[in-house]
């Protein structure tokens, strides 16, 4: 059966990413984009486009009715930064979007992907090589709106059987569109003030360690998953997901081995106590046992390949 995918958030970090790898995989016309800013200049000319509210639950099933949509992408959010600085927004954002899909999809039999984030763990969590299952107290509303959605989640696929698949994505790392509002923002940052000033001030302090990934990693793993059969996914909440842990000092280091001159300094901001309240490393073995889940870019990879395609698209 041809599929035909809505990208709710499709203009944020990860959806012009995924919409990209979706069009060349089940072909443009297949994959309708949306969100609620104006579209993202990457999309421009790439297949359908339409602004869409993910808080309007109406026109959301209106357009899915329309286009026969089967398979939603909902990843539409307020991240952790921005989240502390309005929790009632975050948690009417992530939650009524979140509730608005579940709902359509168990009336039209949709599949959905909705990811949840490393966010969920608290400080009462082991920080060392996360377990799937463990103690979990988020303490921002984006963690809280994240665990909440999990267990949603949940409970929409024992109560009504609903396809509904999630990863706990790490910080992720990408070069093509900017990330927003997010506490691992840094790493992205980083990279952009060594080519364009040759140094950075982090506003996380240097061995603050959190677990990252390069956006190809992560792209491949939501596919993976989503492709996965059913009755492979025996784990009921999001699953843990893995590739590389370092700290700012460590990618400035990596960074310097190729533009020797680039400076470091660190000014903690708001950002730390969030950070200081994630894991340092994430043990995804239950992703890798259900689904064959394996990372492929380690810290050299990544920061050669974001520097290398980076330097193309800031001399421009
Ligand atoms: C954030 N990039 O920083 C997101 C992510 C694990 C962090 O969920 O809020």
């Amino acid at each position: 059966m041809q599929e035909k995918i809505l990208v709710i958030g499709a203009c944020g970090q990860i959806g012009v990413e995924l919409t990209a790898t979706l069009r060349k995989k089940y072909g443009s016309e297949n994959i309708i984009a949306s969100d609620v800013r104006e579209e993202n200049a990457l999309l421009v000319g790439t297949g359908p486009f339409v602004i869409l509210d993910a808080m309007n639950k109406g026109t959301i099933q209106t357009l899915i009715k329309k286009e026969k949509i089967t398979i939603v992408y909902l990843l539409a959010a307020l991240l952790s930064a921005t989240g502390e600085k309005n929790p009632k927004l975050c948690w009417e954002l992530n939650m009524e979007s979140l509730q608005n899909v579940l709902d359509i999809g168990v009336e039209e039999k949709l599949k959905i992907f909705w990811p949840s984030s490393i966010a969920v763990f608290g400080t009462t969590t082991p920080r060392e090589n996360t377990p799937q299952k463990t103690v979990i107290e988020p303490t921002t509303m984006y963690g809280v709106t994240k665990y909440a959605g999990e267990l949603l989640c949940q409970y929409y696929k024992k109560r009504f059987g609903l396809d509904v698949r999630s990863v706990r994505y790490p910080g992720l790392i990408s070069w093509k569109s900017e990330p927003g509002g997010g506490t691992t923002d840094y790493a992205v940052d980083i990279f952009y003030g060594a080519i364009r000033e040759g140094k950075y001030t982090s506003f996380l302090s240097e061995n603050t360690y959190l677990p990252m990934m390069y956006m190809d990693d992560a792209i491949r793993a939501t596919l993976e998953l989503m492709t996965a059969p059913k009755e492979k996914l025996k784990n009921s909440l999001a699953y843990n997901l893995s590739a590389i842990s370092f700290s700012p000092k460590e990618i400035a280091e990596a960074i310097k081995k190729r533009i020797p001159n680039f400076e470091i300094s660190y000014e903690p901001d708001f950002h730390q106590p969030i950070a200081d309240s994630w894991p340092k490393s994430i043990d995804d073995s239950v992703a890798r046992a259900d689904w064959g889940w394996h990372h492929e870019y380690d810290l050299e990879k990544m920061v050669s390949v974001m520097l290398e395609n980076l330097k193309m698209k800031l001399v421009k």
